[in-house]
């Protein structure tokens, strides 16, 4: 796609998942790639790995989203040939435990509060002022069939992707007459680190959430990512839901025999 060729891609959480997967899908449609997380060690790795799958360019920084001032001192501070962001990915997110509100320790909603939904307002505020002065750009924010519709144990997570449907959709509304286009991608179950991250590392436990399912993988997310980001300058994809074939919506699923 001649579209996204040179263009200056950056995703959040791009250590795991779909982030890793979209990185990888950007830089074989030629952009310019950087990635950020916490674990640096798996951004050198991919270092290599993005160039060879043919990014124009790549940069890899450590960055936490739910730390504001870091936030904003490391993406104001970027090198000059990287601060004209066309695309932003905010991929960066993750579920604790799956518990009733009443039981659950509150340690776990700020996580998920902190990343899934202040994370995303600080590298959102921090990247758009450019692309309305630059007159060009793209958000791409990850929500969730969770966020439509909420499921047992998971009220807190379910909230943050409504909050995260709801910040995508204000956004869109904010940037009326400017030509920076919003998109929500919003899958079901995907299968990457998220039940381990959600169960802590209980990978026991994790693997039970997508037995007897074929789940959706990270390169079919990235692939709508990348459907969305390359469409002409005036189409704005406003949200793509997509699932596997065997779930229905946040709470029905098709587990074979
Ligand atoms: P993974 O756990 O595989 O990847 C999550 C990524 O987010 C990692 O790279 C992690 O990197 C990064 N991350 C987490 N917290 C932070 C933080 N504070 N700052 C920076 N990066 C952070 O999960 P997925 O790929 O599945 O999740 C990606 C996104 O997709 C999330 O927003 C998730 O809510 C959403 N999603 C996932 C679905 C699924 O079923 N898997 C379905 C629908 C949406 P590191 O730990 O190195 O910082
Ligand atoms: C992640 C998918 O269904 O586990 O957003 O919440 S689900």
């Amino acid at each position: 796609m001649a579209y996204l060729s040179g263009k200056t891609v950056l995703v959040t959480g791009a250590s795991s998942g779909i982030g890793r997967a979209t990185a990888l899908a950007f830089a074989r449609e030629g952009a310019k790639v950087a990635v950020c997380a916490r674990r640096e060690e798996r951004l050198q790795e991919m270092e290599r790995e993005l160039s060879e799958a043919g990014a124009a360019a790549v940069l890899t920084f450590v960055l936490d989203v739910a730390r504001r001032t870091s936030v904003e001192q490391t993406l104001e501070s970027l090198p000059a040939e990287w601060r004209a962001i066309d695309v932003l990915v905010n991929n960066a997110g993750l579920s604790r435990g799956l518990t009733k509100v009443y039981e659950d320790d509150p340690q776990n909603w700020e996580e998920m509060i902190d990343t899934n939904v202040k994370g995303l307002l600080y590298v959102t505020r921090a990247v758009v002022p450019g692309m309305v002065e630059r007159g060009r750009g793209h958000v791409i924010s990850l929500g969730s069939t969770a966020g439509y519709m909420t499921y047992a144990n998971g009220a807190v997570y379910c909230a943050t992707k409504a909050a995260e449907k709801s910040i995508s959709e204000g956004l869109k509304i904010d940037l009326m007459g400017t030509p920076v286009r919003v998109t929500s991608i919003d899958p079901g179950m995907v299968e990457t680190e998220f039940s381990e991250v959600r169960f802590r590392g209980d990978k026991e436990r994790a693997e039970k959430v997508y037995q007897n399912i074929t789940p959706l993988t990270p390169e079919d997310v990235a692939d709508a990512i990348v459907w969305a980001a390359s469409r002409p300058a005036h189409v704005n994809i406003h949200t793509v839901v997509m699932t596997t074939i065997d779930q229905a919506n946040s709470v029905v699923f098709h587990r074979h025999a």
